[in-house]
Parts: structure tokens; sequence; C-alpha cells
């Protein structure tokens, strides 16, 4: 098996992801917890079912290209799933959704608990997604950029008879590519504008953010999809901001010059994805729009959480299969959502 090398880092990432009022730019730094597990488990973290724990919320982004990749690679029964309840309180995520306020498999009330178990007093935030050791309780890695990449290869040994290549090798300089430009200026573009201390700062977040669109759609006019002719983990980043635009960027965040459903091809490419098993099965438009407009106070202080968008449309044909493409390559779609990880009704169109 092929070893990936570690994802390229973008310079500007911020343990919180969050929060950054004032008049300093929003800065994102480096994930603190970049440990790897690996299929030769070199960083004391070898792949293996039933080991770990994939700690999510449904309205993260950056969580939710594990979520979506752990289902295209069909991983549910090796790497189990805990979601977290879309509010955090002063330590963070929590719990709340389980019985008795825990997770039934770590037995922990806040998520923080199992980066104290890694590291006392560790200096940063507590983030999602994370990767929690079951047998010590504590974190491995909170890396969400490399995340996703190791679960495509480094966790073949466990992935589903038919489970696509998400990150082919000889595809990987463009993917790369396509992907750093859709993170500085789209998955992270939205956050710099919703964040943005001052009013330039805005402007120039707005404006990379409608631009890379602008080029993205372009690019997707013609084809089915950003990479080759198969479903990569490009489509997946691009895929998790994009269906929160409407919801909570377009308004929460001021990125609006248009909605999503406004760009034909976009709002077509996005409907494909999210009828696509894997993708639309992850996605709690509920769990997204309570954390936005709930837990950002300093840029929606009443927390009033806005009853729109109309999300009828998301289940409307697409027509996107006329242009060709096969979604999972060789392989096939994944099956079914595991029982008691169900999407519930209110989350759903
Ligand atoms: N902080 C992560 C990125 C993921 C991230 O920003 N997640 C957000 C949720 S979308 C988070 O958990 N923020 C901490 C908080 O809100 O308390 C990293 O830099 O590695």
């Amino acid at each position: 098996m092929s070893s990936t090398p570690a994802a390229r880092e973008p310079d500007d990432r911020d343990p919180n992801g969050n929060s950054s009022y004032g008049h300093k730019p929003f800065k994102r730094s480096r994930s603190h917890f970049a440990d790897r597990i690996t299929a030769d488990g070199r960083d004391g973290w070898p792949v293996e079912a039933g080991r770990y724990r994939l700690v999510v919320s449904r309205a993260c982004p950056w969580a939710s290209r594990a979520l979506v990749s752990r289902r295209l690679l069909g991983l549910e029964s090796a790497l189990s799933l805990a979601v977290a309840d879309p509010i955090q309180d002063d330590r963070s995520w929590r719990f709340t959704l389980d019985e008795g306020g825990r997770d039934p498999v770590l037995g922990i009330r806040y998520l923080s608990e199992a980066y104290e178990a890694r590291e006392r007093d560790h200096p940063g935030g507590v983030s999602v997604p994370a990767i929690v050791d079951v047998p010590s309780k504590a974190l491995v890695t909170n890396d969400y950029q490399q995340i996703t990449l190791d679960l495509a290869t480094e966790w073949t040994g466990l992935h589903r008879p038919g489970a696509p290549d998400l990150y082919p090798e000889r595809l990987r300089d463009e993917i790369d590519e396509v992907m750093e430009g859709i993170y500085r200026d789209v998955n992270n573009g939205v956050y710099r504008a919703g964040f943005a201390g001052e009013q330039g700062e805005y402007e120039a977040a707005y404006v990379d953010v409608f631009r890379r669109l602008d080029l993205v759609s372009e690019r997707l006019a013609g084809q089915r999809y950003l990479v080759g002719d198969t479903l990569t983990e490009a489509d997946i980043r691009l895929f998790t901001t994009l269906v929160r635009f409407d919801a909570v960027y377009h308004g929460h965040f001021k990125c609006n010059r248009n909605k999503l459903t406004e760009d034909p091809v976009l709002w077509a490419y996005v409907r494909d994805l999210y009828q696509t098993p894997g993708f639309g099965d992850t996605v709690d438009f509920d769990h997204i729009k309570q954390h936005y407009y709930r837990v950002h106070t300093g840029i929606n202080p009443t927390g009033i959480v806005p009853l729109g968008p109309d999300l009828s449309g998301w289940l409307t044909p697409h027509h996107r299969e006329e242009l060709g493409g096969r979604p999972f390559g060789d392989g096939t779609p994944p099956g079914p959502v595991p029982p008691g990880e169900e999407v519930p009704a209110r989350g759903k169109p």
C-alpha cells in the first residue's frame, strides 16, 4: 500500500475555527494534534477495526467531510460515530443528544475530556472532527485536513467492497491544486467574510468567495465532477461548504451576491451530490442552522434562527448525469445509513 504524504497545510488555520472578532483578521492556526492513524501504525496508531471513535458535529463543514468519506468508503462499522450537540456551552462540544448526556462508548460528557486525557491543559480549543482512541479515551487527531485523506488511503484494508478511490494517485496533484483554491477562497473564505472585524476585510473575502465560485461554476459547466470523471476528495470538500451556503453563509456570513440556487450549474452540482448516497444522508440542516445562528452571538446577538430557506428543491432532478461521469468509478454506491445514524426528519428536506 502506498503511503500518503501529509496534506499541504494552509498557513491560516485556527484551533477554534470560530471566533475572531474585533480588528484582527480571521486566522486559522494549525491543528494541535496531528498524529496520523496509518496502516503501518508509524505514529503509534495503527488502523484497526473498532478501536477508534469519530466525533463530529453535523453542523461543522470540516467534520462533515469525514462523515461523507466514512459513508462512501463503508467504514461505519470499523470507525464508530459520536454526534455532538450542535450548540456548544462554555466547555465546548458536549454529548447532550445521548442518553444521560454521555457518549455511550467513551462514557464522557464533553469532548474536552478526550483532549484532556491526551494532554492535560492542552493549548488551543476543542474542535471537531476528532478521532478518539476508545481503549484510552484519549484524542488521537483533530487534523481535519489529514483525517479524510487517511480514511481514503490508509484505511483501505477496512473499506467496503466497491468503495471508490477518493484520492487516486494519478490525480493527486490536480486534486491538491483544486482543493487549495477552494479551501482558501471558499471553505475558509466564507469564514473570513463572516468573522471579518472590519469592512475591508469582509469585502476582500466576499470578492474571493464569489470569484472562486464563478471559476468553479465554469469548470463544472462541462464536467460532472471537479477532477476526472468520478467523485474525489475535492468534491467532498466543495460539497460541505456549498450545502451550507444558502442556509447560513448567504445571510449569517453575508456572502450574499447571490444564493446558490441562483447559479444553475452549482445548484445542479450540489443537488447531484446531495442525492448521491453518502452525501445528503449525512446532512442535518437543522443542526447547521441551530449551530451557526445560536452559537455565533457576536454576529447574531438575538440568537434567532431563521425558518428558511425552503429546502424542497434539494430533491428535484439535477440532470447532471447527462454530462457522463461515473460517480463511483469501477465501484458501487454505499448501502443504507446504519440504524441509529439516520438524520432526523426535521434536518431534511
Ligand atoms: N479547529 C480545526 C478545524 C475544525 C473546526 O474549526 N471546527 C469547528 C467547528 S466547525 C470547531 O470545532 N470549533 C471549536 C468550537 O467552536 O468551539 C483545526 O484547525 O484543526
